[in-house]
């Protein structure tokens, strides 16, 4: 049960970080997994070389061309991942934010577990997840579960606190909705920019509707972290659109 300010804290960022919210040995035995479905490949997944963010491999032919961003539907791979997806202190507190009584997760979007390689990670530059989403309204909220640190020097997550209420058309966003970082219209919001701090078991909640961006992985030690996408009763993916192929799942 979120406190009236936690709820606060949200309603102002966009955000809010659940401390020490999975117990150790949970996040021990979903990081196990995690490496093991990793080294065994088991798709689907998304390769860096791809997406092709800055900092990525050139193609998969080239070194670290085969690098994982993602292993995707987390939820259908594990019912480690799912007992987090269906926590019920998660799950309570996405409602509370959303004043929602009934919750659902899109398998469509997120629902991965998020890499960062050491050599072959990119930097993801700011954007909200909602700019290629199709939903009627931006009330989407994403959790992001730490298994171990995260911080700026291994790719954590940056944030803008209240850009998930910036509802005017005062920024830059580059053909492909990325904030463009040295534009001079974006200077003074860019300067608000937070970085989300996290330890294993913290679990960051935010709105995708929330500017975020991370850099590359500069330590010698792989990032790991599971993701999922909720919303309420009153959000609904557009009919035939890429948030709709797979249906919502009801967790509570
Ligand atoms: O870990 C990252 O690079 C950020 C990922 C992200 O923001 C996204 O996939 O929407």
């Amino acid at each position: 049960m979120l406190s009236q300010t936690q709820i606060n804290q949200f309603i102002q960022n966009g955000y809010l970080v659940l401390r020490q919210i999975a117990k150790s040995d949970f996040v021990e035995k979903i990081k196990t997994e995690t490496i093991q479905q990793l080294d065994q490949r088991i798709e689907p997944y998304e390769l860096e070389a791809i997406v092709q963010y800055p900092g990525s491999p050139n193609s998969v032919n080239d070194i670290g061309g085969d690098t994982i961003r993602r292993l995707r539907q987390a939820y259908a791979r594990h019912d480690l991942y799912r007992q987090w997806a269906t926590n019920t202190l998660i799950v309570e507190s996405i409602k509370q934010i959303l004043q929602t009584d009934q919750l659902y997760l899109n398998p469509n979007h997120h629902n991965s577990i998020m890499t960062k390689t050491p050599k072959y990670s990119s930097q993801t530059n700011w954007h909200r997840d909602t700019r290629y989403w199709n939903f009627n309204n931006k009330y989407l909220v994403n959790s992001w579960l730490a298994m171990g640190s995260e911080s700026n020097e291994n790719g954590g997550l940056l944030v803008l606190p209240g850009s998930h209420r910036w509802d005017d058309d005062s920024f830059v966003l580059d053909d492909e909705q990325f904030l463009i970082a040295d534009h001079p219209a974006n200077q003074s919001r860019l300067s608000l920019a937070q970085t989300v701090e996290l330890e294993a078991g913290d679990c960051l909640l935010f709105s995708a509707h929330c500017f975020h961006a991370a850099a590359q992985n500069k330590t010698d030690i792989v990032k790991h972290s599971l993701v999922f996408t909720y919303h309420g009763d009153r959000t609904f993916a557009e009919q035939g659109s890429s948030s709709d192929v797979m249906k919502p799942i009801f967790v509570g």
